[in-house]
């Protein structure tokens, strides 16, 4: 005996399986839209610790420099606000006899790639000795390009991804690291710290 109906509900019409498939599809879309914003963050947090990492370290490094000097040693000695991308310096070893004793000549540097924060002793001579403090170093510092303008608002011109301004005894250090993404957007990460040479040697400096 038929019974009035049972064909039609015994499964589904062309239509609501279009619907379905239709429903399925928006949601799978979606679900892809957060998992790819999801991954993007993920890795914008992995680079990012590193940036932060690798320009704190710089930093650190850089102002270990500056305290063990004196105000002399600094080459170039220049005033605020100029500014430049290497300081030669000689740090204090120690007292010997009432003499101080310096190091060899050291460097920090921006390399000539604008990429790499290289620290040399003994520069440009048979004995130099180099290690790269970091080789994510943007050319110029956030928000500055080359154009003879002070695009940042921080009243240097042109200045690089590793910039020193040395007033007196007191050296300010800026840099900014970059990395791509996978999906060519860049990070970027500019910190800034000051220090001040500490060892006033006025006897037996070099
Ligand atoms: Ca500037
Ligand atoms: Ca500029």
């Amino acid at each position: 005996m038929k019974v009035p109906g049972l064909r039609r509900n015994a499964g589904f019409t062309i239509i609501e399986l279009l619907i379905a498939v239709g429903l399925f599809l928006i949601l799978a879309n979606k679900v892809t839209v957060v998992m790819n914003a999801a991954a993007r963050f993920t890795e914008d947090e992995s680079a990012t610790v590193v940036l932060e990492d690798q320009a704190h370290r710089v930093l650190d490094r850089i102002a270990a420099a500056v305290m063990g000097t004196n105000g002399e040693t600094l080459v170039p000695d220049a005033e605020a606000p100029a500014h430049s991308s290497q300081l030669l310096f000689q740090v204090l070893l120690g007292i010997e006899e009432g003499e101080a004793v310096w190091s060899d000549p050291e460097q920090i540097a921006l390399s000539e790639s604008l990429r790499k924060v290289l620290w040399r002793q003994n520069p440009d001579t048979p004995e130099e000795t180099r290690v790269v403090w970091s080789n994510l170093v943007r050319p110029y510092l956030e928000g500055e390009v080359p154009n003879g303008v002070d695009d940042n608002g921080n009243n240097l011109v042109d200045e690089n991804g590793l910039t020193f301004v040395i007033d007196r005894n007191r050296v300010t250090i800026q840099i900014s690291l970059t990395q791509q993404q996978s999906d060519g957007r860049t990070l970027i990460r500019t910190l800034a710290t000051t220090a001040t040479c500490r060892n006033i040697v006025t006897q037996g400096g070099p």
